[in-house]
């Protein structure tokens, strides 16, 4: 009996060292994995370097933290029951709803069993003979798998600029991604942050109520629209859940992969007067929407410029002082870093506690015992919070010592910048998958849908592969070359290829400057792997399989299916339109 069930728990990955798959990271997108490569009846090991499931929602617990894409639409699409029974609070989700949302998950689908949990992929061997990946952790565990699946994250490696003088400060420094799980108390405190983007702009007016002074350090000043939060009301989560699968559907229609109203007219064919009216009410709804408030905004510089105005003239109408206003103020193309969403962060500057110093022009010169120099002035802290972003689309790789054939280093294979296909896979790589990996939507998208397309996507193409007798799958190098020359040339029509931001890598000195992410628009990129994968896997080669033209089986990836509209008119489709998809 005892032997029976040990011999039950290996098969499925519970135990052992032998595995069909192996998936690096229990956020979403690795517990998503998992439950489908359990569906499909291969075994699996998942190792987490966090103590719980969540993943970014694991780490970022700063104050203030919380989704900006609305919470009926930030959640798994892949269980009407679970889309059911689930209840948001809040228009938006705080941090620890999302946390508890993904725990739901996890017991729900009885998937803690195959993960290890405090335990870090720090190396990953492709054995070139057996055809299969060798996998090391930092608590020792060698283990082997057909298939290794990076679930590592877009944004989960924590940039911690070497500023001089780091040892001396006397005061604790903590990073927004990694903040500790006990929580920190700034009442009565000095408190610096570094930073003005999503993090910062969130933990901001929250830090502010607590300390008793805040000095924001800010190199760039960042465009952002109220987000309006509220909580959800019975009636309203009834009448959202009655049409869940409708808003599902639309969703993924979607440029972004969730829903908002988008207007398709430019907005240089309306009058002063009509746009006035039209930003108004997009402000007025608010959050990530308001770029939604006429189709050529991320296009053309003229329409980008009439909606840049609009948001200066809303700091200034919100910040009193008017050297702060104009600090406040972005000169650089609105929603080309990535849109902030607040709630009070312009506000937070009329507190008098709170000061806005400029490191643009002067960067932070050092941390002293007591505080931060900058220009030769030392600025008084207790404490310290580096809202300082990531080592994004990358940085989570280059963690991990992946190394393929003939000794090839991914690191190594990506210096002047990411190379795969699709987002997915890498030449050199065999067998070895990244999900919502650069050169996908990704974090252009809504994240949790992208990561739902991609891992049902590679659960159809191992399906196939055990269907097929398939030992190996790799891109096409020519394939590949021209994937990431149609990610760089698609990127180049938008604007948004125009500003320093992590989309290139900018954020970070030393970093290639390449647009990562695909720009192209969810539904047109996923209407390519469509066809990659009913022409058998089109751009890849599959090794080992006697029957290769064997059309794939459809076991996930049907809901994505779905005829789409190339012409719906988005900033993304027009993108796609000027750049037709290789
Ligand atoms: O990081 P960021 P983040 N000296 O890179 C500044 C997602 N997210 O953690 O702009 C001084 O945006 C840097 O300045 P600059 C979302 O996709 C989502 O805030 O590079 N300053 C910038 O102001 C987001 O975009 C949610 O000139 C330095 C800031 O630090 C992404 O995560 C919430 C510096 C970093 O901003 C990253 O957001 C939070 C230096 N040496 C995050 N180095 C939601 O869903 C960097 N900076 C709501």
């Amino acid at each position: 009996m005892l032997a029976d069930a040990t011999a039950r728990r290996e098969r499925a990955g519970e135990v052992g060292t032998v595995f069909d798959a192996v998936v690096v990271g229990a956020g979403f997108a690795g517990m998503y994995m998992l439950l489908r490569l359990r569906g499909l009846g291969f075994s699996a090991r998942v190792f987490e370097a966090g103590g719980g499931v969540g993943g970014t929602w694991y780490w970022n617990r700063y104050p203030g933290a919380r989704c900006d894409v609305e919470s009926m639409q930030y959640s798994f699409s892949f269980s009407e029951e679970l889309d059911q029974e689930w209840n948001w609070s809040e228009k938006y989700a705080p941090q620890p709803e999302i946390l508890s949302y993904a725990n739901h998950v996890a017991d729900r689908f009885d998937l803690r069993r195959h993960i290890v949990f405090d335990t870090r992929v720090i190396a990953a061997t492709f054995d070139e003979k057996a055809k299969r990946w060798s996998i090391e952790t930092d608590r020792g565990d060698r283990v082997t798998a057909k298939f290794c699946i990076m679930a590592v994250g877009c944004l989960s490696a924590p940039n911690r600029p070497s500023f001089k003088g780091l040892e001396d400060f006397r005061g604790p420094i903590y990073h927004t991604g990694e903040w500790p799980h006990q929580g920190v108390d700034f009442t009565g405190m000095r408190v610096g942050v570094i930073g003005t983007g999503s993090s910062a702009i969130q933990s901001i007016p929250i830090i502010a109520q607590q300390a008793s002074a805040l000095t924001v350090f800010q190199r760039t000043a960042t465009w952002s629209v109220p987000a309006w939060n509220e909580k959800l009301t019975a009636e309203y989560l009834r009448a959202a859940k009655a049409d869940y699968p409708a808003l599902r559907a639309k969703a993924r229609s979607r440029p972004t992969g969730f829903y908002f109203p988008f207007n398709t007219q430019p907005a240089l064919e309306a009058s002063a007067q009509e746009r006035e009216a039209q930003y108004e009410q997009a402000w007025a709804r608010g959050g990530l929407p308001f770029l939604g408030a006429y189709g050529d905004l991320l296009f053309e510089k003229a329409a980008n410029d009439t909606i840049a105005e609009f948001a200066r003239r809303k700091i200034r109408s919100i910040v009193k002082d008017p050297v702060t206003a104009e600090l406040l103020c972005p000169d650089n193309v609105f929603g080309c870093k990535r849109l902030c969403v607040d709630t009070g962060y312009f506000e937070t500057y009329n507190l008098p506690h709170v000061r806005l110093v400029d490191v643009s022009r002067t960067p932070i010169e050092r941390f002293t015992a007591d505080g931060i120099e900058v220009g030769g002035v030392e600025y008084p802290l207790d404490a310290v919070v580096c809202a300082t972003g990531f080592a994004a689309m990358t940085g989570s790789f280059d963690k991990i010592r992946i190394t393929g054939r003939n000794g090839l280093t991914l690191s190594g294979k990506w210096r002047a910048g990411p190379r795969a296909y699709l987002g997915i896979a890498s030449v050199g790589f065999p067998n070895l998958f990244m999900i919502t990996g650069p050169g996908s939507p990704s974090v252009l998208a809504s994240m949790i849908q992208a990561i739902e397309q991609h891992v049902d996507w590679l659960a159809d193409c191992i399906g196939h592969m055990r269907d097929i007798g398939a030992t190996s799958i790799e891109p096409a190098l020519e394939d590949e070359d021209a994937w990431v020359e149609h990610v760089n040339e698609v990127s180049t029509v938008s604007l948004r290829s125009t500003c320093s931001s992590w989309y290139v890598g900018a954020n970070m000195p030393g970093r290639p400057r390449v647009f990562m992410p695909y720009i192209g628009g969810f539904p047109v990129y996923v209407q390519k792997c469509n066809e990659v994968m009913s022409g058998g896997f089109d751009g890849f080669v599959l090794e080992g399989a006697p029957d290769s033209n064997a059309a794939p089986r459809v076991r996930y990836t049907g809901r994505w299916r779905v005829p789409i509209d190339i012409d719906v008119i988005s900033p993304a489709a027009v993108a796609a339109k000027r750049v037709p998809v290789v």
